[in-house]
């Protein structure tokens, strides 16, 4: 990493998607700048077609640049990143550059456009033309019909011109001047990395930047070709946490990017699920867990944040039935503020505070006295930092364990309860099915003399 790169390290990300600007405010102050989180990734804040609510997808339609959203408008966004800022969290904002609105007529912000035809920003010149859209067969053998024809009908813009890529930097150099510290840019793979690069070189200061390159094997755009820029979401991984996490975890003691990952460790951001992929059947090569797989997909997240590889982004957002709809919203669509008590949000970033702190506390350190019990049981030490146990059994496991860590009573910072390590470093330690038990230097005991599973909630 370049000197200007660490400057703006992410450390842990959450993506707080859909959440509003009152509600991430809420969240960095309360919950993300006390439990160590570095970064919060927030949804897009342009002004973007409206569907009135009943899909959340309209944000992935932008109708000019203006931070007149659902989510809030520039004076709230504002007063986001500065309460963040103020508690310690850097803000990643979701760029949706590739492509214009495709449908409708109206926006959150009162803007009227139809298809090809933003008033004051882009007309029919500024996409590609004549237009041809993406068919399934073109990601297997044309890279060129991925980047320039258009991704479900969305007006797919020339960022090959240099009008909109001035467009393009201004939009993000106003976000970096309201203080935004990266970016993750939106169907990335669908931008040429000679596109990219060139708009990336009109931006201002050092953001971080994770490109959304979704791999898929032997296609012709590939991850590695956006390196160079930036880091890439990594979608193999959560791919490879649900095989292992629906199987044996205990092949995990060699994850790592010779299970075919498509980028390194330093260029990766990860994560057990994103919007799209929790999205997907249960069936899906490509689907994750999500939420509603409960306790195993508490485990999948605490191996995250224990386990070095890449910069991990824990996802926080609202619960559904219905794969199309939107948010809890009101007012024709305006996302009304989270609510953590009434079912309707995961605010899954509360369940992983802690293991938020064991991330911090253990970085600079490898995986060490690694063991299993040859099934669903799996353990390892962060050097002399950290001790984590993730059992995915569905019955509880007791062992002495080799910790690591100096003698001493330590909170489990993954659910309740304490562990107590001798002066040789081993333990005793029951860990309750389907939960985890992790310890870490830099915490003091709590007075439970017993752990307590942390999976159901
Ligand atoms: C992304 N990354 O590359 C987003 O992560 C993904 O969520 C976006 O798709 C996509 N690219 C475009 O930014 C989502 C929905 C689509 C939706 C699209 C635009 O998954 O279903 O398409 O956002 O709103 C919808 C309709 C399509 C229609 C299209 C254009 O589902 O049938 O053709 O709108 O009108
Ligand atoms: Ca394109």
């Amino acid at each position: 990493e370049t000197a200007a790169n660490a400057a703006s390290a992410p450390g842990v990300t959450v993506n707080l998607w859909n959440w509003n600007w009152k509600s991430v405010a809420r969240e960095c102050t309360d919950v993300l700048g006390p439990a160590g989180y570095g970064s919060v990734q927030v949804s897009p804040p342009n002004d973007s077609m409206s569907k009135g609510g009943s899909v959340w997808w309209d944000i992935y339609q932008p109708a000019r640049y203006t931070l007149t959203s659902k989510f809030g408008d520039e004076a709230a966004f504002k007063n986001m990143v500065d309460a963040c800022h103020a508690a310690g969290v850097k803000v990643q904002v979701d760029t949706v550059i590739n492509h214009m609105t495709g449908q409708g007529a109206t926006s959150y912000g009162g803007y009227g456009f139809s298809k090809y035809n933003y008033p004051g920003l882009y007309s029919s010149w500024d996409f590609h033309s004549p237009t041809c859209g993406i068919d399934n067969a073109d990601y297997g053998n044309n890279a060129w019909r991925v980047q320039n024809c258009e991704l479900v009908s969305l007006s797919d813009l020339n960022t090959g011109s240099d009008y909109v890529r001035g467009q393009i930097a201004a939009y993000m150099n106003k976000l970096t001047d309201l203080g935004v510290d990266g970016f993750r840019i939106d169907a990335a793979k669908h931008i040429s990395p000679d596109d990219l690069g060139a708009i990336k070189s009109r931006l201002k200061g050092s953001p971080y930047i994770h490109q959304e390159v979704i791999y898929g094997q032997g296609e012709a755009v590939q991850p590695s070709q956006y390196t160079g820029i930036g880091d890439v979401d990594e979608f193999v991984y959560g791919r490879k946490l649900k095989e292992q996490f629906t199987g044996q975890i205990k092949y995990l003691q060699s994850f790592g990017q010779s299970w075919g990952l498509s980028v390194g460790s330093d260029k990766a951001m990860v994560f057990v699920d994103n919007h799209d992929t929790e999205r997907k059947d249960a069936s899906a090569g490509d689907g994750t867990l999500n939420y509603k797989y409960g306790a195993t997909y508490k485990l999948a997240n605490v191996f995250m944040l224990a386990w070095p590889y890449g910069k991990p982004n824990v996802y926080s957002s609202f619960t559904w039935s219905n794969k199309d709809g939107g948010p809890p919203s009101a007012n024709g669509g305006f996302v009304t503020d989270t609510n953590c008590s009434n079912g309707q949000w995961t605010c899954f970033d509360r369940e992983m505070t802690g293991m938020v702190g064991f991330y911090n506390a253990v970085q600079g350190t490898s995986v060490g006295n690694w063991t299993d019990n040859g099934g669903n049981l799996i353990a390892f030490s962060r050097g002399d930092k950290g001790w984590v146990a993730i059992n995915n059994e569905n019955g509880s496991v007791t062992r002495t364990f080799t910790t690591g860590l100096p003698a001493g009573t330590y909170p489990n910072v993954a659910g309740g309860g304490s562990v107590t390590v001798n002066s040789g470093g081993t333990a005793s330690v029951t860990v309750p099915a389907k939960s985890a038990v992790a310890i870490r230097v830099g915490t003091s005991a709590t007075p439970s003399p017993t752990v307590t599973p942390t999976g159901d909630k």
